[in-house]
């Protein structure tokens, strides 16, 4: 593992160590789960992170992090959430496989078990697959990485086709979501305006069990909240997961700004492997398109005032005004207009977000402190999360942007070195929270470690 150029070697030297222990801890043979106690599974987007670190130590085996999620892909091409494992301790998560209970009831889900949830996350996996090949290339294993996306590029070309049309019936370019957990930022303000007018109806009594492994309730969602997400579960289930039917009758139908970008940047990739794998004209044709559909879809949800991308509540026709960290989604996407870029990376570093004046690191917090909803230690209200940074960092470099993403690759390291590899941190004392040795966390400090930004 070579260290950083502009990072003293003795500041993070540790750090690829822990990093490396966190993934050994969490590997399951052909898999990640997430973190060892409050999250004992596959999920979809920390599997494409996980790979994107694990490549420094073993192209192998962070190819085969990507395919066994693969595995798993239902029928219509979607990759699930979450894919359960079968031999965690039985109770450790909820919902877990027994809520889901997917083969027979869903008629597009894969062959069970292992059982998957029916949502799915942001699709991160092309721009992974491509980091994959990337650093095989360096490592002179071209061979293997040239099979391992001959093998990946139709399952992914499927994943994205998924998204645009059934997520995407309208063709604004833009992923529809049915439930928070599919955005990735659970709890966010983004989703309190829909949450709020959900009113959740008669459904059997759970226990939850986040809160046994983190007894701190304030880091995890509230009670309010939890109701809300079972009884959205609920409903998919009642509507046997059929598009059409969550279409006509969900009560959480939003346009999610983040997923779409980051599909648009994974359809860049998409367009890159199907290149290499020499796939049909028309089906570059097709993901070229794709990727312009979405630019303009990303672009009709600019707001000038809040200078940010904002999310749209297809129930009620308006836009979810919220400060957070989804509102750089443009860049996320890349190629981006240059005095949208400028005004995109002024806000970023500006006192709404990596500026503020109390933060422990410039870094920004998941939702901006001006923001109502903001809640420095609840989870997606606030605290920092290390990957939404890898993906700013990546986003600044892609876009020409060398010194902020420089001084944010800086921030996050020592944030790192400092207070331990957790899944997300208070962002003006700095105190880790939530899981405290989290796997797409440690894969991130592995990229960040192996990558050369200047000084
Ligand atoms: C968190 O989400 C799960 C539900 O999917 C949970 O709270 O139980 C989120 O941070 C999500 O983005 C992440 O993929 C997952 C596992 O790290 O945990």
């Amino acid at each position: 593992m070579s260290l950083a150029a502009g990072s003293p070697a003795s500041d993070f030297a540790w750090l690829a160590e822990a990093a490396e222990s966190v993934l050994r801890e969490n590997d399951m043979g052909d898999w990640t789960r997430a973190s060892h106690d409050l999250y004992p599974h596959q999920w979809s987007w920390d599997t494409g992170f996980i790979a994107i670190g694990l490549a420094h130590l073993d192209v192998e085996r962070s190819a085969r992090e990507l395919t066994s999620l693969f595995d798993h892909q239902w029928t219509t091409g979607k990759v699930p959430h979450i894919v359960f494992n079968p031999d965690a301790p039985p109770g450790s998560y909820f919902p877990g496989a027994e809520h889901w209970s997917s083969a027979g009831k869903f008629p597009d889900a894969p062959p069970a078990p292992p059982y998957t949830s029916a949502l799915c996350q942001p699709p991160i996996h092309a721009v992974a697959a491509r980091h994959v090949w990337e650093v095989a290339v360096r490592k002179n294993k071209v061979g293997i990485a040239l099979e391992f996306l001959r093998g990946m590029y139709p399952k992914l070309l499927s994943w994205h086709r998924y998204l645009l049309t059934y997520r995407d019936p309208e063709e604004s370019g833009l992923v529809t979501i049915y439930h928070p957990w599919e955005s990735g930022t659970d709890n966010s303000p983004r989703w309190d305006d829909v949450m709020q007018s959900i009113v959740v109806g008669e459904m059997p009594e759970y226990v939850r069990r986040d809160l046994q492994h983190v007894p701190d309730s304030e880091e995890r969602p509230t009670g309010f909240e939890y109701d809300r997400y079972i009884w959205l579960v609920e409903s998919i289930k009642r509507a046997r997961c059929d598009e059409q039917r969550l279409y006509d009758n969900h009560p959480f139908l939003v346009k999610d700004v983040l997923a779409s970008a980051i599909l648009i940047a994974a359809n860049e990739a998409l367009m890159e492997i199907s290149e290499l794998v020499s796939a049909p004209e028309a089906e570059r044709a097709e993901i070229g398109a794709w990727a312009e559909r979405g630019r303009r879809g990303l672009r009709s949800r600019w707001d000038e005032d809040l200078g940010l991308t904002l999310d749209l509540d297809l129930r009620s026709g308006e836009a979810l005004r919220a400060s957070t960290i989804a509102g750089f989604s443009e860049l996320i996407a890349g190629r981006v207009e240059r005095a949208r870029q400028l005004r995109l990376v002024e806000t970023l570093f500006s006192e709404r977000f990596a500026g503020g004046r109390l933060l422990r690191w410039p870094l920004p917090p998941s939702a901006s402190p001006v923001e109502n909803g903001f809640r420095p230690r609840s989870y997606w209200r606030g605290p920092t999360w290390p990957m939404i940074h890898w993906l700013l960092w990546w986003s600044l470099r892609r876009a020409g942007e060398t010194r902020p993403a420089a001084a944010l690759r800086h921030a996050a390291l020592t944030q790192l070195s400092e207070e331990g590899l957790a899944e997300y941190f208070e962002p003006f004392t700095g105190e880790p929270l939530g899981s405290l040795r989290q796997s797409w966390t440690a894969a991130v400090a592995l990229d960040w470690l192996a990558a050369n930004d200047p000084p």
